[in-house]
């Protein structure tokens, strides 16, 4: 299917200029970086911007580099980008592992993580990684740069706190002092290419702290703060996992669509939530970089 309407183009070689562009067409014009939202979203007519703004020549944030006791990911990093990167394995496990587990290699080759954040469709696969780890986004506009934290970036179902001048030049993520793994699990119909039913994320902490965050089971990707409490305060034991997998009841909100029931959500996510749990412990205690 081809996009039924015609549009402008532009392919700027600085941050300076794509910001200029914007600025100047606002809500009318759209940032392309590997379009595999955006092509559909244009032919199907969700999406009808008046240019184009193709920031894949931007070489500066395609990069993945520590910046003091911060990792920073460039607008520009694929997923097979994340796959490839030592330092991600190394550093951000939970991340590795979700990357791993986006639609088919055709796909992560084109697919950055930034344009899956900023498509904010509730069932991407990045979400609850970055939630765990406190992610910030940082965008920029002719009016000045913001540090925005992932809690505040989702607003709605494809909709983040992002304004129309503004684009995303990176993501910056705190790495913690001391040790800390964490462990990402999906649901989806079928291995391969599928979007997830569910998605849960566990980092567990030094100091017995844990963080947990939910995709796919409501409108936006959640952390949920009293799980969290439940287990920094009880901690780990099979009547706390039953108490959290119970309490999953009042945090998360499924719908039934053509992926699963909201019922069989409800369910898997609690068992989703236990493996989740049970294999960052197990990293935790026994680190060991992952293969898969
Ligand atoms: C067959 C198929 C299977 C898929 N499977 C999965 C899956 O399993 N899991 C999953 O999570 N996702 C999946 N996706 C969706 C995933 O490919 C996208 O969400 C992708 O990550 C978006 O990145 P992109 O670079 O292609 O963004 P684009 O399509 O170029 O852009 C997406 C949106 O983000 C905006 N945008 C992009 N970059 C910026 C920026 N720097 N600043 C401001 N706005 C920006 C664009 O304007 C657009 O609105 C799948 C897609 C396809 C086609």
């Amino acid at each position: 299917m081809a996009i039924p309407y015609e549009f402008a183009y532009e392919r700027p070689e600085t941050a300076e200029q794509a910001i200029k562009l914007l600025g100047k067409y606002g809500k009318n014009a759209r940032i392309l970086a590997g379009g595999t939202d955006l092509a559909n979203q244009m032919k199907q007519g969700f999406r009808v911007p008046e240019i184009l703004i193709d920031i894949k020549n931007i070489k500066e944030w395609e990069v993945i580099k520590m910046v003091n006791n911060e990792l920073h990911i460039g607008s520009l990093v694929t997923f097979n980008d994340l796959r490839k990167s030592q330092l991600i394995r190394e550093k951000l496990n939970i991340l590795f592992e979700a990357a791993g587990l986006v639609a088919s290699t055709g796909v992560r080759n084109r697919a950055t993580m930034v344009g899956n954040i900023c498509s904010a469709v509730a069932c991407m696969d990045s979400a609850a990684p970055l939630l765990v780890h406190e992610a910030v986004i940082h965008t920029m506009s002719i009016d000045g740069e913001r540090a925005i934290p992932i809690q505040q970036w989702f607003i709605d179902n494809r909709k983040t706190a992002i304004q129309d001048n503004e684009l995303v030049t990176h993501v910056s993520i705190p790495i913690p002092e001391k040790k800390y793994a964490g462990a990402y699990q999906k649901m989806m119909r079928y291995s391969g290419e599928d979007l997830s039913q569910s998605n849960v994320g566990v980092l567990v902490l030094s100091d017995n702290k844990y963080h947990v965050a939910f995709g796919s089971v409501g409108p936006i990707p959640k952390r949920s703060l009293k799980i969290e409490n439940l287990l920094n305060t009880k901690g780990i034991s099979k009547e706390t996992i039953e108490e959290a997998k119970a309490m999953i009841e009042t945090v998360i909100a499924p719908i039934t669509d053509v992926r699963a029931t909201k019922e069989y959500r409800m369910h898997m996510t609690k068992v989703m939530f236990e493996r989740a749990l049970k294999s960052a412990v197990e990293r935790f205690k026994q680190p060991k970089l992952i293969t898969q």
